[in-house]
């Protein structure tokens, strides 16, 4: 049930207010208490109950996906709506950064680079392991691109980061290695 609800929450946040009359501000903040109906109306559960479950996914969600504050919810990255949340939780970036995807994408990705496609931002990962995991949504055979973080920042670009996941307006070619 939990894990219905936190894909259900990520469609919400990230894709669909509107489908449920919910509204997000530009910085994608939604109305909690609204969420919280919608969820309870929707999984047949009581108010309270509803609350403490999706209180409870945002604290325990393993990619730090959302984020709860003065009674507002909201997704931290993967929007395909128009929000702004260009902020980063630390300016730590890693030299090294890694994006997953399909085998049938690289043609293009080499001669277009990373582009945000069909959401707000390139969403790239700090570990191997993980951009494999991202991949594997795509392709039982994902390939793993390194991306050179570090060499993007001193051009000028920016690269955030948002819950366990480090995001970017575009990735140019030149600083991935096929
Ligand atoms: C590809 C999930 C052709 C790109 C994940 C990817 C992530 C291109 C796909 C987060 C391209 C877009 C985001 C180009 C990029 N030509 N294909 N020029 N540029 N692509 O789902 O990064 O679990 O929008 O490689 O774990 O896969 O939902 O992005 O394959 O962190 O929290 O176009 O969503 O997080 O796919 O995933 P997506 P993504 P959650």
């Amino acid at each position: 049930m939990e894990r219905k609800i936190s894909k259900f929450l990520s469609g919400l946040l990230r894709h669909f207010p509107q489908s449920f009359g919910i509204e997000l501000n530009s910085y994608g903040w939604a109305n909690f208490e609204r969420v919280v109906e919608i969820v309870a109306k929707r999984y047949g559960m009581d108010k309270e109950d509803a609350k403490r479950t999706i209180e409870k996914i945002v604290k325990e969600d393993p990619k730090g996906r959302f984020e709860l504050k003065n009674g507002k919810i909201r997704a931290k990255y993967g929007h395909s709506v128009d929000v702004e949340i260009k902020w980063s939780e630390s300016k730590e970036i890693p030299p090294i950064l890694y994006h997953g995807t399909s085998r049938k994408a690289i043609n293009s990705i080499v001669k277009e680079g990373l582009l945000p496609m069909k959401r707000k931002e390139v969403h790239l990962s700090k570990s191997f392991v993980e951009a494999l995991e991202v991949g594997r949504r795509y392709d039982n055979k994902p390939v793993v691109l390194k991306i050179d973080a570090k060499k993007m920042i001193e051009d000028g670009y920016e690269i955030r980061k948002k819950g366990k996941v480090y995001t970017t307006d575009y990735v140019p070619p030149k600083y991935i290695k096929f």
